[in-house]
């Protein structure tokens, strides 16, 4: 095979997705539109691949070992996230309220992945704060990081605080629609615009809402990364085994060594460990809620 520079293999990695065609970035920062050779794309946001060059566009070859992976499992499909990627942030607001259930699958799920996971509450300036905060206080309690901001009324505080978290990582930001996702990458990605490019900017006309997920660079030298992602509403998490669950939540999982049998389900069997803890308050109601909710619907 002559290696002409035109059909030499590359490394890329891609940086947004829509379907079947990804935008890969090449070493040298150029953004390229290409396609998977099979039918389906198997390649999402975060990948690294190999790729080669065709006309003006690009041809993916091979997806590479990923280091990370985030996806939801729901009864009948799988949706990635985004591979290769060291934190996540679950953006969640005052307003509109959030779902707890959905807020906590974000979280088991990074957890499964090993991730780490970090709470952002967003609209710290609403009135409906207060509220919300104190629907997080078993998170806080059970060790996951709160980082309470305004991002778009109190901007440069949000700014300081975030860089912290941000500084050397690739971070996947997840959460509901509205809560303000966009607003945390357009305060800390100073190009986002441009980064997003013409493809997806074409996609996004005249619309707030992100479509698609997008990679973005927070510095120059390319060491720090943000990925945008759309607001979701399902979050199956059907790769995870039933007996599993439990070790997934840290503030139910605490308590399941004291179990009298080693294959309690912390629903109704005596001696349980984690139904004594929930008795006593340590377990917050909600929490053992939705550790019922996702059980019932990993056995079903
Ligand atoms: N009051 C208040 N509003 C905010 C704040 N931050 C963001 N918003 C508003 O919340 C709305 C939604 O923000 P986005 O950043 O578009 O939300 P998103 O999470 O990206 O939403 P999707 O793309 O639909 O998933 C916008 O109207 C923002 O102006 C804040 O600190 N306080
Ligand atoms: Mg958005
Ligand atoms: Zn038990």
């Amino acid at each position: 095979m002559p290696s002409s520079p035109s059909s030499a293999e590359q490394p890329g990695r891609v940086v947004s997705g829509h379907g079947r065609h990804v935008v890969v970035e090449t070493a040298d920062g150029e953004r390229i539109l290409c396609h998977s050779r099979g039918k389906k794309s198997e390649c999402v946001v975060g990948d690294r691949v190999s790729w080669q060059r065709s006309t003006d566009e690009g041809v993916i070859d091979a997806t590479l070992p990923r280091t990370s992976l985030l996806y939801r499992q729901d009864a009948w499909k799988t949706k990635a996230f985004a591979a290769n990627i060291d934190q996540l942030l679950v953006v969640v607001a005052a307003e509109p309220v959030f779902s707890e259930s959905q807020l906590a699958r974000a979280l088991i799920a990074a957890r499964e992945a090993h991730i780490d996971a970090r709470i952002v509450l967003n609209k710290r300036d609403l009135p409906a704060f207060a509220a919300a905060e104190q629907r997080l206080a078993p998170y806080v309690t059970m060790g996951t990081d709160v980082i309470a901001l305004a991002l778009k009324k109190e901007p440069a505080q949000a700014r300081e605080r975030l860089a912290d978290v941000l500084g050397g990582k690739s971070t996947l930001v997840l959460g509901p629609s509205g809560a303000g996702k966009s607003t945390l990458v357009n305060l800390m990605v100073a190009d986002a615009a441009a980064q997003v490019g013409e493809i997806s900017k074409a996609l996004n006309s005249g619309r707030h809402t992100t479509t698609a997920t997008q990679w973005y660079w927070l510095d120059a030298d390319r060491t720090s990364a943000l990925i945008d992602s759309p607001g979701f509403q399902e979050f199956g998490l059907r790769q995870i085994a039933p007996n599993e669950l439990a070790g997934l939540m840290p503030d139910i999982g605490r308590y399941a060594g004291e179990c009298r049998f080693y294959n309690c389900k912390h629903v109704h069997e005596p001696g349980c460990g984690v139904l004594a803890a929930l008795e006593l308050g340590e377990i917050s109601a909600g929490r053992h809620r939705i550790y019922l909710e996702i059980l019932a619907e990993l056995a079903g």
